[in-house]
């Protein structure tokens, strides 16, 4: 049996779906007897109650007067040594680009003998930021000097390779959930506190940035609401929302629409829907998607990005061209009209769910890439 590993992660440990990815695999790992450390500025969001195995490891920021921009990055590198040294550690596994694989490489210097790090890019960490000329070759120079790189998924990969000209193996290891949380819960009564019984629910759930396309949920949902009667749920908050709460005064649709602002447990409030939408302009993956596709709710979206090797059209969801709100409410106002079809895509998306983007699956690849990378295989 192959030896326990003790794996660094570093990640944006407040927000986004990286963090939350990079969260669950430590968790995943700790409970596979790996010793996990937490190299962050706070505490993970989802890493939850004490975890065996679980360490966390704070990087405080040097305001020394002369700093006009307390240097965030050079703490973390200088702090990624430490732990390295002090801990013994395996490997180093940074999750998104900037500016965690340039730490990393830099930590890799300081720690010496052949330290190992991988990298996990998730999806705006290339196709924003390696828009950015001024970001661009170091961002290629951290991806290069990475020990294994992963991307979410192929069109990742194919963004990376086009955008930062990358030619080294990447990885494709798709995000994931854990099967013991995503489940389809009981949603009975939190359900009835939004909609009547004869009533649909349409959800939508993001950070509410114009990449997410929220004006579009509402324009599908006033389409949809006209044939079947429904309610939308949104769940999250960011710079769009005020503009989005003012869309829906003047459209007149207040009293069909609900703002749940931030919620910590997704899998029960996605429990509550009949559809989720996701029509967003960019989603190297769209880890919302699988939440709800785990929790038997099938996903209206567009076909950006990773979406479509997530979503399979026609079986557990339907995707349109970016902007084609026509196009999605007409297949949400079809998908809902039939509960036979709508049963038989929940049943779907369970069934997907469970088998492509199970935790155990992932997590073994995630591990066979460290013993790679350890040559340890
Ligand atoms: O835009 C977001 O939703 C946040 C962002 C992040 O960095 O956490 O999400 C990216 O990583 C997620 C986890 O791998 C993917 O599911 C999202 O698709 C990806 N977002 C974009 O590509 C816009």
């Amino acid at each position: 049996m192959a030896r326990k590993l003790k794996i660094g992660i570093t990640c944006y440990p407040t927000l986004g779906g990286s963090g939350v990815v990079a969260t669950e695999l430590g968790k995943l790992m700790a409970e596979r007897g790996h010793e996990i450390h937490f190299i962050t500025h706070s505490i993970p969001f989802r890493l939850g109650k004490f975890h065996k195995n679980i360490f966390f490891h704070e990087v405080e920021v040097n305001d020394y007067y002369v700093f006009r921009y307390p240097p965030y990055d050079l703490s973390l590198a200088s702090k990624m040594a430490q732990v390295a040294k002090m801990e013994k550690l395996d490997l180093l596994h940074v999750h998104y680009a900037i500016p965690h694989a340039v730490c990393a490489h830099l930590a890799k210097q300081m720690i010496g003998d052949g330290f190992k790090t991988v990298t996990t890019l998730h999806g705006t960490d290339i196709t924003v930021l390696a828009q950015d000329e001024s970001l661009k070759d170091l961002i290629r120079l951290a991806i290069n000097e990475s020990d294994a790189v992963t991307a979410v998924s192929q069109d990742l990969i194919n963004e990376t390779r086009q955008l930062v000209d990358i030619t080294r193996p990447i990885d494709l290891t798709y995000n994931f959930v854990d099967k013991r949380v995503y489940y389809p819960r009981d949603a009975v009564s939190l359900r009835a506190d939004y909609a009547e019984p004869h009533e649909k629910v349409l959800m939508h759930i993001s950070n509410f940035r114009p990449v997410k396309r929220v004006s579009d949920v509402v324009d599908i949902f006033e389409r949809v609401s006209k044939q079947v009667p429904a309610k939308l749920l949104l769940v999250g908050e960011g710079p769009e929302l005020s503009k989005i709460q003012c869309k829906i005064r003047q459209m007149g649709l207040e009293d069909r629409v609900h703002f749940l602002g931030k919620q910590e447990d997704v899998a029960q409030v996605i429990s509550v829907a009949d559809l989720l939408l996701l029509p967003s302009e960019k989603e190297s993956f769209g880890l919302v998607a699988l939440e709800a596709m785990a929790c038997g709710v099938p996903t209206i979206g567009s076909n950006a990005g990773g979406i479509p090797e997530l979503v399979t059209h026609g079986e557990t969801g339907y995707l349109c061209p970016i902007g084609d709100v026509e196009g999605m409410a007409a297949y949400a106002t079809q998908l809902l009209k039939d509960e036979k079809l709508l049963e038989s895509f929940r049943e779907a998306c369970l069934f997907r769910a469970r088998n492509e983007f199970c935790n155990d699956v992932i997590t073994t690849q995630y591990e066979q890439i460290y013993y790679r990378v350890l040559g340890m295989e």
